[in-house]
């Protein structure tokens, strides 16, 4: 037997194609004579796979027999992209797979095609914790991510006669090699029912009736770069619980009865696909407290098997929530301490208080999640007589504290409202939570000084700053293997860097050198070529590759302001119209992508979207500018995507009105492939400039004090101050150069023009346009251009997800790595 408890996963050629094609008999049911690349992309998955589960199960294995402390990562969204390339990357074996692979008839590139893209997620809050994921495994970090397994991911985006079309995105139709079902895993959720209390205080009671569901779990391995940690992300599916109607079933209407068990599937049918608006979904609230309930069952099992004393909880496990969609976790757990665990109430509050922290990821008012408490009472009744029970004593406490402030205390009360009462689920999570952080300095900044300021001033040390970061494994090792290769022969021939980012800095040094310099515009152009075959083939769009590359990729959002860029766009059309011949030569030619999903119910982002299209329309029809400018709407815009599209950007937009963006992730992916960008003193932007250098970023724009001042302005002021260029633009648009506009983007213009401007379009616009310019100068000089970029690369270090998650390790979780010994 203990030759079988050895690895029996050979790392030679023989015996990947062995495995492969064992797939192919045995997991597929196919011949192993005759199979298609889609088949060799799932063999091949399952043979990476086994080598997954194998390391998944020795670490696991290794974490308990050490009762090691451990971190879980909770989130309504997990954004993960393809798995092959980066699984294959991470356990040191692309090249070995390539080999194997190229033997038996098949490119492994072609393959990396064949995977669906597994979009859990609509954007940076479901990226990031797909980073973190990579990280914690990289950095030998005993952790989990827990979410929910949605049949239907973000919807997948085509474009019809200008606007959007939501397409459902079935990603599991033809399977997902990468996922383990446990069908032995699993545990009941209830919802709604009655609960019946004894005792004074809190209480303790029962809770029952209601419908129950069941919780599945799904497994997805996340091994780390270079190391044999391997993690799990766990996912659960909703399956009809055990209970049913009897009634029913003896009136004879069995059909329905089946019926009614099936509505218990709808649960975890769809992630919903609104970024930054919140609704009132009950169906959204069900998924919240169904993943939660069922990811605190099985940490409690987890600690059960090794521990009795209940204080040891919060040492042993720390549980991040990312927002507060996940936030009624922290109730969940304080009901199981007390209703079922039966302990005194100050002990399960310290346990649940010294278990959570808090990130939150936008300061946007409208994106707050408010629970209506009707809502809540019926659908988790005991639920919401705790968030009472506390709300009551975290107020108490604050009167004592700040004596005669009302106006305090109705601000930090987790209830909003007389009538229409509401939670306020931030101030449960802030109250709920040992630890609450921005992500990003100025963001951080703001929350302390503004979104909760209040609470700021209750509890000073509960509030840090944890600037965010990616994954340079797929953010720069898979997607540009040009500049990892030119990089590695740089600096020291190998690959040390792809796990200390810090490293890179020294490229710096190559700045001015001319062979570098070379190799670094070669890897640029041929990420340009694929870019161009891209666009080709998806959109049927020839683009030249001797123009810059100018990209804003993004969800699509007024805050965004790609309205902004559009305007600008046709700006710089008018402007080349009005041009001699002798004037053109001087134009730097640009090819503009502008990419990004709307929320399906948002009218005015559909809007934008349109009008981009109609512009599009427009100028690439016009033979007279002559390639001068196109517009290409970059379709579709997701993970896969996006490891196409960045390293092939020469400048990259992120415009979005001070204070708005709390940090933004793609402008460090931009950077670290070469891009530079353009874009305001908001988020991130702000970090990277200090980095980097304000000298090798064109910023523009009002900052944060600007624009709230101009926000103050009369309607009246700011109309008399409307930026010429922008009334031109709007001109344009009103007289139907680019088609005929549905009234209301016209209408949105309008507005502006009578002077309600929340965005700050025409406050910046003056400042765009300039920096625009900046960016036409640089790029004629491709000497400094280069130079700029490449200080970029050198200079990113400090946004690898790898420095975001030792910050949380040392300041939040209090958690050291735990290097799992490799077996012989
Ligand atoms: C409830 C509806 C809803 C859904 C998602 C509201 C808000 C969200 C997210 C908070 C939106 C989001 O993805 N925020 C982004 O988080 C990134 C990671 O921290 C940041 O880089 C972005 O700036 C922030 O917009």
């Amino acid at each position: 037997l203990w030759s079988l408890m050895n690895s029996y996963q050979g790392r030679d050629s023989r015996s990947i194609q062995r495995s492969i094609v064992n797939h192919v008999e045995y997991t597929l049911g196919l011949t192993r004579f005759n199979f298609k690349d889609f088949n060799a992309y799932q063999a091949t998955s399952y043979s990476v796979r086994d080598r997954l589960i194998e390391q998944l199960n020795d670490s696991n294995e290794y974490f308990n027999s050490q009762n090691s402390k451990r971190v879980y990562y909770l989130s309504l969204e997990f954004l993960l992209g393809r798995m092959l390339q980066n699984s294959l990357v991470n356990i040191d074996m692309e090249k070995k797979y390539k080999d194997a692979l190229t033997d038996i008839g098949f490119k492994l590139e072609e393959i990396y095609e064949e995977e669906v893209d597994p979009a859990l997620g609509n954007g940076g809050l479901g990226r990031l914790a797909a980073c973190f994921l990579d990280s914690m495994a990289t950095l030998d970090i005993p952790a989990m991510g827990y979410g929910i397994r949605y049949d239907y991911g973000i919807f997948k985006q085509q474009i019809q006669d200008g606007y959007q079309v939501e397409q459902p995105d079935y990603w599991l139709a033809k399977g997902n090699p990468w996922e383990i079902e446990r069908p032995d895993v699993a545990y009941p959720v209830r919802f709604g029912g009655t609960f019946t209390k004894s005792g004074s205080g809190c209480g303790v009671g029962r809770w029952e009736g209601g419908e129950v569901v069941m919780a599945i779990a799904y497994d997805t391995p996340v091994p780390g770069f270079n190391t044999y940690n391997t993690n799990r992300l766990r996912l659960w599916r909703s399956r009809p619980g055990n209970e049913f109607d009897l009634q029913k079933f003896n009136d004879g209407q069995y059909d329905k009865s089946i019926m009614e068990r099936q509505r218990a599937e709808y649960i975890t049918s769809v992630l919903y696909p609104n970024d930054s608006t919140w609704e009132g979904k009950q169906l959204r609230l069900k998924q919240q407290y169904f993943f939660c309930c069922a990811t605190i069952q099985d940490i409690i099992k987890r600690f059960k098997l090794n521990n009795t004393n209940w204080n040891d909880f919060p040492k042993l496990n720390q549980i991040q929530l990312n927002d507060t969609h996940p936030a009624i976790a922290a109730i969940e757990l304080l009901r199981v301490l007390l209703d079922v665990e039966r302990l005194p109430y100050d002990q399960a509050w310290m346990i649940v208080t010294g278990t959570f922290g808090y990130t939150n990821h936008t300061v946007l008012p409208e994106a707050l999640e408010k629970w209506s408490v009707n809502m809540l009472q019926s659908l988790l009744p005991r639920h919401m007589d705790l968030i009472f029970f506390i709300n009551q004593i975290f107020l108490e406490e604050v009167k004592r504290r700040f004596p005669g402030d009302g106006r305090r205390l109705e601000v930090v009360s987790m209830i909003e409202g007389w009538e229409d009462k509401r939670v306020r689920m931030a101030n449960v999570a802030i109250v709920c939570s040992h630890h609450v952080n921005g992500v990003a300095a100025l963001h951080t900044q703001i929350l302390k000084a503004s979104v909760f300021k209040d609470f700021y001033e209750i509890f000073p040390d509960k509030f840090l700053n944890m600037t965010n970061g990616v994954t340079p494994r797929r953010w720069l090792y898979c997607c540009n293997p040009g500049l990892a290769q030119l990089i590695s022969d740089t600096i020291n021939n190998d690959d040390d860097w792809v796990t200390d980012m810090r490293m890179v800095e020294e490229i710096a040094a190559y700045a001015d050198e001319q062979g570098f310099v070379d190799k670094f515009k070669q890897v640029k152009v041929d990420c340009k070529k694929q870019l161009q075959h891209y666009i080709e083939k998806t959109q049927g769009i020839h683009i030249r590759l001797d123009a810059m590359y100018d990209v804003l990729v993004k969800r699509i959002h007024e805050y965004k302001r790609q309205l902004m860029d559009i305007l600008y766009i046709i700006h710089r059309y008018l402007q080349i119209l009005g041009m001699n011949e002798e004037q053109r030569r001087n134009v730097v030619p640009r090819v503009v992508f502008i990419g990004g999903k709307a929320a399906p119910g948002y009218k005015d982002a559909k809007g934008f979207i349109k009008l981009i299209n109609s512009v599009a329309d427009r100028i690439n029809n016009d033979k007279s500018i002559n390639d001068l400018i196109k517009v290409v709407f970059f379709k579709n815009y997701c993970v896969s995507n996006a490891q196409i599209i960045i390293p092939a950007a020469d400048l990259s937009q992120h415009i979005s009105t001070a204070g708005t963006e709390a940090s933004g992730t793609s402008n460090m992916k931009f950077t670290m492939n070469g891009a530079l960008i353009i874009g305001t003193m908001d988020g991130a932007n702000v970090e990277i400039a200090q980095e980097i250098g304000k000298e090798n970023m064109f910023v523009f724009g009002a900052d944060v004090h600007e624009v709230d001042r101009y926000r103050a302005q009369t309607d009246e002021y700011r109309k008399g101050r409307l930026d010429g260029r922008l009334r031109n633009a709007f001109r344009a648009i009103y007289e139907g150069k680019f088609g005929a506009l549905n009234d209301d983007i016209k209408g949105y213009l309008n507005r502006i023009e009578a002077g309600s401007d929340h965005y700050c379009l025409s406050l910046d616009f003056a400042s765009y346009v300039e920096a625009q310019e900046r960016a036409d100068r640089t790029y004629r000089d491709q000497a400094l251009w280069n130079k700029m970029a490449i200080i970029g690369i050198a200079k990113s270090g400090k946004f690898s997800s790898d420095r975001t998650i030792q910050e949380y390790c040392a300041q939040i979780w209090k958690i050291t790595p735990k290097r799992i010994p490799n077996p012989a």
